[in-house]
């Protein structure tokens, strides 16, 4: 990491957004907080607390509580039904407007990006939204949701699961091969709100890097990313990224939060 202060950072980051031909952004948990969607790896509350996501989000719980799995699925697909996109969603929109090229590359399966306006869009670990035969794969588009049991597949009988990505699980080949092109071509990565634990997409970061990215994390913390990221903008998403596109772009349109063509970042608090 580059070693300069916040103000610095923010207008190197700027700058090179505002003169980018191909951006990247690779988004996690984080960018959905804001919105109240919980992240995996900071505690969790309510219904929920007393498991670890991280347990839960595994082939392995599926097939030894495949009930207790299916109604956490249930009670996130609503939970993410009922919140909105924050400011950190819809300025990557912008951004995908404003630059030549973007792509935003998410760890997520709560379909903010989308709702927001971003339309390049990699989604690496599937969508709550969807369902599939546990056995086929094939993607299901209703189901019976009333009983005590876990629905089953119509053509086959075997479970219904959600469409997601769990450990050890692998990855949509089209999904990473697209995810690793985008790494390898853009000019400016932007890393926001993952704790970068999660391989493959943890690898992206250092790939782009390789290939002559910059790369800016932007994070709430210091996280295993934050070495190797040419800048580190410590700070909420939701503040940051707004800010970056009202710096980089003072006279277009935007819908971002931060008041119109201020040219100082604002300290998150
Ligand atoms: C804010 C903020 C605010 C908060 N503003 N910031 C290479 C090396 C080592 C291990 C492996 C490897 N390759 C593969 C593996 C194994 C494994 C893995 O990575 N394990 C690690 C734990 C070591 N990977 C896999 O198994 C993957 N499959 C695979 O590689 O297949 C090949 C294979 C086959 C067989 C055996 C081995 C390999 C699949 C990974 C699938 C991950 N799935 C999940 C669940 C998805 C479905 C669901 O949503 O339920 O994906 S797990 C979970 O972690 C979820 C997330 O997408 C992912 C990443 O989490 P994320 O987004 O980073 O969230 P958090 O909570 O960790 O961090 C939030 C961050 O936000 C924090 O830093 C906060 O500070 C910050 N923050 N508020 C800014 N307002």
């Amino acid at each position: 990491m580059r070693d300069t202060d916040y103000e610095s950072a923010f207008e190197q980051t700027a700058r090179a957004l505002a003169g980018a031909r191909c951006v990247a952004a690779l988004t996690g948990a984080g960018i959905s907080a804001e919105s109240g969607v919980p992240t995996f790896r900071d505690a969790q509350t309510g219904l929920w607390e007393k498991f670890d996501p991280l347990q839960l989000a595994t082939p392995r719980a599926f097939a030894e509580h495949p009930k207790l799995v299916w109604d956490w699925y249930t009670w996130r697909r609503e939970l993410v039904a009922g919140v909105k996109p924050n400011p950190a969603h819809y300025a990557l929109a912008e951004i995908e407007r404003a630059v030549p090229e973007c792509m935003v590359i998410t760890q997520n399966v709560d379909g903010l990006h989308r709702r927001a306006g971003s339309r390049k869009l990699i989604e690496l670990h599937g969508n709550i939204a969807r369902v599939k035969c546990s056995r086929e794969g094939t993607v299901v588009e209703r189901w019976d949701s009333a009983g005590d049991e876990v629905p089953r597949c119509a053509a086959c009988g075997a479970l219904l699961r959600p469409d997601v990505v769990w450990f050890e699980e692998m990855l949509a080949p089209e999904a990473i091969d697209a995810a690793e092109s985008m790494a390898r071509r853009c000019d400016l990565m932007l890393v926001i709100g993952t704790s970068g634990e999660v391989y493959p997409a943890a690898a992206l970061p250092s790939l782009a890097k390789a290939c002559g990215a910059l790369v800016v994390e932007i994070n709430l913390s210091a996280t295993t990313l934050s070495a190797s990221a040419d800048y580190c903008l410590r700070g909420p998403a939701g503040t940051i990224l707004p800010a970056l596109v009202n710096d980089a772009w003072p006279d277009a349109s935007s819908i971002v939060a931060t008041p119109r063509g201020r040219r100082s970042p604002p300290r998150p608090a």
